[in-house]
């Protein structure tokens, strides 16, 4: 070959590789509303600015200074109370919704979460969605992990009772509507923490094909019967050991637009130091292969225990990851929260935390108005 040719071929394909690493991921629903590809492209280009906090049912309900809880108070937040400031990413649970319950699995109603969606939509933050689905095979909660998902795959006896689950998701899911009647994007995150094996769809309860097909059906479900445009999807296993166990149950590229996991600080830390050096950089490789938003979907300290947790444990962890977000879990009861209420052991440190240039609250996101403006 003459090499005048063969120096330009190399040239002209390393210039497409690198354009190819540089370039813009798009929602994996090509029909994503306008909306829905502004806030990716958005939360990708913000990852420069810092990690965005995020809390789960932080509008919901938490814990006052003497421990005890308080529910439903307009306005009030303990990330805020503490903070200054609302989160950035607000996490909401839809457990139950499958059974037309008026309540959530964490007792918050239904009205309640749509509203709250609404209200940190307008105040500019993000929404993201769990789903612990009770069994669709025995009517047993998330947690049982008898066989379920070869039943509930089309052709399987309890499909159509899946089926209706996924109608009653769909239907909430479509009533989230902004101020112009515009359909508020969500990060929607179901089948979570699949390589424990503790909710019926974890590793040891259904095969990799089984996972694989009950994802991409959801999904198309929702896209196409639903007509559920507004959805980034999230895929996040718990701990792994290596990238190829990370994809194992990977539906694919077409699927999922943000990939993360799930881990928790407990005892010593020595665990969940291991954990996150051996996932953060698994996480971040087949991010960066695969073009999609890396975040740390779920952690936290149940309890809080040591005084500065947030600015000696976890940023330290955290802080060249660039992630999106990084959110703690919910404030249910006084032996089971992950943000301090003031007061608390760690709420000094976590204020100082806050304050760290590299973590993004409320107050930091809004003024870039994700949902209108390009960044
Ligand atoms: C778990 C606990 C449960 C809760 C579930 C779903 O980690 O907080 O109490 O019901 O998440 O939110």
């Amino acid at each position: 070959m003459n090499t005048r040719y063969f120096t330009l071929g190399l040239a002209l394909a390393a210039a497409l590789l690198a354009g190819r690493a540089h370039a813009q991921a798009a929602p994996a629903d090509p029909a994503a509303t306008p909306e829905t590809k502004r806030l990716l492209s958005n939360l990708y280009k913000l990852r420069e600015k810092g990690v965005m906090f995020g809390h789960q049912d932080d509008l919901a309900y938490g814990l006052t200074p003497e421990g005890q809880r308080w529910i439903g108070e307009p306005g009030r937040s303990d990330v805020k109370s503490v903070a200054g400031s609302y989160p950035a990413v607000f996490g909401w649970e839809l457990g139950h919704v499958e059974l037309d319950s008026a309540r959530s699995l964490d007792a918050v109603p239904f009205a309640k979460i749509r509203e709250y969606i609404k209200q940190v939509h307008a105040q500019g933050g993000v929404n993201t969605i769990s789903w612990h689905l009770d069994n669709p095979h025995n009517g047993k909660s998330a947690w049982d992990t008898a066989r379920t998902v070869q039943y509930i795959l089309p052709g399987g006896p309890d499909h159509a009772k899946y089926v209706t689950y996924l109608d009653r998701l769909g239907n909430f899911l479509g009533t989230l509507k902004g101020a112009k009647g515009e359909a508020i994007p969500v990060i929607f995150r179901p089948f979570h923490e699949h390589t424990g094996s503790w909710f019926w769809w974890g590793e040891k309860n259904c095969t990799a094909a089984e996972y694989k097909q009950l994802y991409e059906f959801t999904i198309n479900y929702l896209r196409n019967t639903k007509k559920l445009h507004n959805l980034l999807i999230g895929y996040s296993p718990s701990d792994v050991e290596t990238p190829a166990h990370y994809l194992a149950r990977y539906p694919g590229d077409g699927y999922v637009d943000v990939l993360g996991f799930d881990a928790y600080y407990s005892g010593d830390g020595s665990a969940y130091k291991k954990t996150m050096a051996t996932n953060l950089p698994i996480l971040a490789q087949v991010a960066r292969e695969h073009r999609k938003l890396p975040a740390l979907t779920e952690t936290g300290f149940e309890r809080l225990p040591t005084a500065d947790w947030w600015t000696k444990t976890l940023l330290p962890i955290i802080a060249d990851y660039k992630l999106s977000y990084v959110l703690v879990w919910r404030n249910g009861r006084p032996d089971h929260y992950y943000a301090p209420y003031p007061g608390q052991t760690s709420a000094a440190d976590f204020k100082a935390f806050t304050q760290d240039k590299r973590v993004l609250l409320e107050k930091q996101v809004a003024p870039l108005k994700i949902y209108s403006k390009n960044l």
